[in-house]
């Protein structure tokens, strides 16, 4: 008899019966702290964002690389490229303007005493430990693909359609693409073992512990179902020809093409394989749409990204009347590549398509442009809107849940003429 791996969605309901009833099995929290996140998440407010501690401007303490005030927004331990920066580069993000997301803070780690153990249930032998040279001798796989926090534009909820959210202000920029090279989960997987019965999988990262409203999450990790980690996913050890940066994983993280950017792992440690449904906070009380809109136990777990467009302007940037100006800007999808790209100049009453400047690739962004001859001096308001091969385009009005994730309606972008 054949087993065939479930879709992500049948696996998703599967998985979210299963915590409902209590029969998956949670790794490291206990179940009673797992309601107590849950009834959180279900309750706006409750899992507030951390203020922000004062820092001096252009760097973090959590993070190695300079922040540079043109470059980057700071938001807690994070930090927001601005889409501005990016106007002047290409395709791939460069590393010194890709948007960082931390849950506490970028741990220094040396290659030579790294290893990666793959253990658990699921393997049919023991545990089994790759150095980072093992890894280095594999065959190895390079792939573009965007990483995007699932929170991404999540303030949008709050400034155009007036309801609130928890969680860090984003705007659009916590998204960055890079080349990424590395080698397949999957050879990793097939060489420690896997049984036919592991169904699930759960990176762990090497950062600190994470506290939440008084709760010990213990380290970011996240369960991966087996159909995904032996399909496309990366152990990625190089970004854009370089070895990772330390913000961004070095010596080595997943990369899960189109999927919310908690999947990809940063710093990866350990990975255990299991013949058992796995939980962690990352995959229950958080990356689950709560809300009016939602069931009371929540949607199951995030998987695939959204679908969004950002200009490469500062919010009120200036243009001068009746000067021919090229407006660029980049949208993306996490469902199918993007297709067309329509972008408005007059607050959303006509639309005109803009120039694709890539080939439309799953997993990645394209590169647009358009051509405006502002009037006459005033306050404007500039739209794009994504439509993807799937059919999908940009509503106006994005579904809300508690927690702001997945915002994909037309962002306004507010200029001025002078
Ligand atoms: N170990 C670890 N992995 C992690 C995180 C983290 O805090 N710790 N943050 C996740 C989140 S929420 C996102 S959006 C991406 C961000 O990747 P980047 O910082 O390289 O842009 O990493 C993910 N992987
Ligand atoms: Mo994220």
């Amino acid at each position: 008899m054949s087993s065939v791996p479930p879709s992500e969605a049948a696996y998703d309901r599967i998985r979210l019966r299963q915590w409902t009833r209590g029969r998956a099995r949670s790794a490291g929290v206990g179940r009673r702290d797992l309601l107590k996140l849950v009834a959180a998440a279900s309750a706006a407010g409750s899992l507030a964002s951390v203020a922000s501690p004062a820092h001096a401007a252009g760097s973090l303490p959590g993070v190695v690389k300079p922040l540079p005030p043109e470059l980057f927004t700071l938001r807690g331990t994070n930090a927001e490229t601005n889409f501005a920066a990016l106007r002047d580069t290409g395709l791939l993000t460069p590393a010194d303007r890709f948007f960082v997301r931390n849950h506490t803070a970028t741990p220094r780690i040396d290659a030579a005493d790294w290893r990666l153990k793959v253990w658990g249930d699921g393997l049919t032998g023991g545990p089994v430990e790759f150095s980072y040279a093992d890894l280095l001798a594999l065959p190895s796989v390079s792939r573009t693909a965007f990483v995007e926090c699932a929170g991404n534009a999540r303030s949008f909820y709050a400034s155009q359609q007036n309801q609130p959210v928890t969680g860090t202000a984003w705007t659009l920029g916590a998204i960055g693409t890079a080349r990424w090279r590395g080698v397949r989960l999957a050879d990793v997987l097939h060489r420690a073992g896997i049984g036919r019965d592991a169904v699930d999988v759960l990176p762990r990262g090497l950062d600190g512990e994470v506290v939440s409203d008084g709760i010990q999450l213990g380290r970011v990790r996240r369960p991966l179902p087996v159909a995904k980690a032996l399909d496309d996913v990366l152990l990625a050890y190089e970004m854009n020809g370089e070895p990772l940066p330390p913000d961004h994983g070095f010596p080595v993280r997943l990369i899960v093409p189109s999927w919310v950017g908690i999947a990809s792992i940063k710093w990866v440690g350990d990975i255990e394989v299991s013949a058992q449904p796995l939980l962690s906070p990352w995959n229950t009380t958080l990356y689950r749409l709560f809300g009016p809109a939602h069931p009371p136990e929540g949607s199951a777990p995030l998987s695939r990204q959204t679908l969004k467009s950002a200009f490469e302007l500062a919010q009120g940037a200036t243009f001068t009347a009746h000067r021919h100006q090229v407006l660029t800007g980049r949208s993306w999808s996490g469902g199918a590549p993007v297709r067309s790209v329509e972008v408005s100049t007059d607050g959303g009453t006509r639309w005109h398509r803009a120039r694709l400047r890539d080939e439309p690739r799953q997993g990645s962004w394209v590169r647009w442009s358009a051509d405006w001859v502002p009037a006459e001096p005033g306050p404007a308001v500039l739209l794009a809107r994504a439509t993807d091969r799937s059919g999908r385009s940009q509503p106006e009005v994005s579904v809300h849940n508690t927690q702001g994730y997945l915002f994909d309606a037309v962002v306004r972008h507010p200029v001025t003429v002078v």
